[in-house]
């Protein structure tokens, strides 16, 4: 069988959910840094971002499409519901994901306040401060879909869970992340589920300066 290459930084959210998918199905995978921005990563992924897969002649780029491709491809553990409406569901909050909260959560508050000041780039407290009351409430949606319920789109994980679970294991390192966290109550108790899997340990990025 050939090998599966995951082209993306470990500290990347979407790299670290295709690694989690690949992990949850168990599958052999390396993980390789991207070179940003050449014309031969530009071949992998011809909008520039990660992550990108190759697995012989089968080469994606997207995350959600990537994760699919593990989970259909291959044996193991369904990471997707089998019901038409659990499905859809989780197919709502990986969408939830990719066009809201990674916006509001990832770029307005976690690239500002653990990404910039390793990279000496000065934060803007404003912006930063402009964006928390949005975070507040993206993350009590979340955590309203969470009431009662242990996963986001059922009794067993899923790739909605694999996409939103990188991006909660950042907040408790920032005093907002702390504090907006503290108010939800459920999202706490599935966080500990999600890192309590041997995907999460295997996948934990090391954020180095
Ligand atoms: N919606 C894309 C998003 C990919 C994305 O934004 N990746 C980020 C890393 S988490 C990236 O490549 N950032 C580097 C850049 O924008 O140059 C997906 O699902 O794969």
């Amino acid at each position: 069988m050939s090998d599966i290459v995951i082209h993306g930084f470990a500290a990347s959210t979407y790299a670290r959910t295709a690694r989690l998918a690949a992990e949850e199905k168990g599958l052999a995978y390396s993980l390789v840094d991207p070179e940003m921005g050449t014309d031969g990563y530009l071949k992998l992924h011809p909008f520039g971002k990660m992550p990108a897969m190759t697995h012989g002649d089968v080469h994606l780029f997207k995350t959600f499409a990537i994760a699919r491709y593990f989970d259909e491809a291959f044996d193991g553990p369904a990471l997707q519901p089998a019901a038409p409406a659990a499905r859809a569901r989780m197919t709502q909050w990986v969408s939830v994901y990719v066009d809201y909260l990674y916006a509001t959560i990832v770029r307005g508050l976690i690239v500002p306040r653990l990404v910039y000041p390793m990279r000496g780039v000065p934060v803007d407290e404003d912006a930063l401060k402009e964006n928390l009351p949005a975070v507040d409430s993206q993350l009590a949606i979340v955590d309203g879909a969470l009431a009662g319920a242990p996963y986001l789109a059922g009794a067993e994980p899923s790739l909605a869970d694999l996409f939103v679970t990188p991006m909660i294991a950042y907040l408790p390192a920032m005093p907002e992340g702390e504090a907006v966290l503290a108010k939800c109550r459920n999202i706490q108790a599935w966080q500990e589920r999600m890192s309590g899997r041997g995907s999460f340990t295997e996948t934990q990025p090391q954020l180095a300066a």
